[in-house]
């Protein structure tokens, strides 16, 4: 016998192609040492060329799901990925409150606010924004959010650091404690910086651009591993820290799958079989 490892929840959708999603969470949970645990929101029928066809569960099942692992197993820090319509985020919302998931609970939580894959095709309903912002943000210790969300949902076009504070400012503004702009998506920019924000202090956290079009999964593998790092009772500069370092090294370590956009891997982590 030996010690229980963390215990972390991902509420997101399922990649079929094991790039994104609960599959990108659970091995990232596992690469960083947790015991994984899942309330899937949705399944997506998708390859390494797109999204072909997304069935999204009863928002009672995904409630249900949140509930069963934490009355029993107990969960240390929580994140969401694609959580597909409004009545999913209600639910979840529902749900974190009565097991005491989120801002005002004991437990961490992490809002990853996922709308859209790579390839653009839609992750989240239109009227399911505003159920984001108002049901979720509010309860989150931290929001996640890439450049393309942070337009969703704030209305802010990100092209420089300045517009990312504005964008810090605003997201800060809708409840959560601590607001990450990812800055990823800015490809002129020689390097990937992330911008942490807390109300009164902005922290930046560059880190060099990696030359790879495998980036499926990146947001997935950045927002589990903090949420590994949270668990584990860091501090959110301490956790967000740690997950830039651990996605950075994901992306390196990217490889092709199929004819289109590779996965992020954190496979780096892990000892090949050769080496037991
Ligand atoms: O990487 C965002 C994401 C999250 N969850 C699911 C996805 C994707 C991107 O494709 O498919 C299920």
């Amino acid at each position: 016998m030996s010690t229980t490892p963390p215990r972390v929840l991902t509420i997101a959708g399922s990649d079929s192609g094991g790039g994104a999603g609960i599959q990108a969470d659970l091995r990232t949970f596992f690469a960083c040492g947790a015991h994984g645990m899942t309330a899937v929101t949705a399944v997506t029928v998708q390859n390494s060329l797109g999204v072909r066809g997304v069935s999204v569960l009863p928002a009672d099942v995904v409630a249900a799901q949140i509930e069963a692992v934490a009355e029993d197993i107990g969960v240390q820090a929580a994140k969401t990925g694609m959580l597909a319509t409004a009545e999913i985020i209600a639910a979840v919302a529902k749900a974190c409150d009565k097991v005491h998931i989120g801002r005002d609970g004991e437990v961490p939580f992490v809002v990853d606010p996922v709308a859209a894959s790579m390839h653009g095709d839609q992750l989240l309903r239109d009227d399911a924004l505003d159920a984001l912002r108002t049901e979720l943000f509010p309860r989150a210790t931290l929001v996640t959010p890439n450049l393309d969300e942070v337009r969703l949902l704030t209305g802010i076009t990100v092209r420089d650091r300045a517009g990312a504070r504005e964008a810090a400012r605003a997201l800060f503004a809708l409840g959560p404690r601590w607001a990450l702009v990812k800055g990823g998506h800015l490809h002129d920019d020689p390097e990937c910086v992330d911008l942490l924000y807390d109300g009164s202090t902005f922290l930046e956290l560059p880190a060099a651009r990696v030359d790879t079009k495998h980036t499926h999964g990146g947001g997935d593998t950045m927002a589990s591993s903090i949420t590994t790092a949270l668990a584990r009772g860091m501090d959110v500069p301490a956790a967000v820290r740690f997950g830039k370092t651990f996605v950075t090294r994901s992306v390196q370590h990217a490889y092709p799958l199929g004819g289109g956009v590779g996965p992020v891997s954190p496979l780096w982590r892990v000892r090949p079989i050769s080496d037991i």
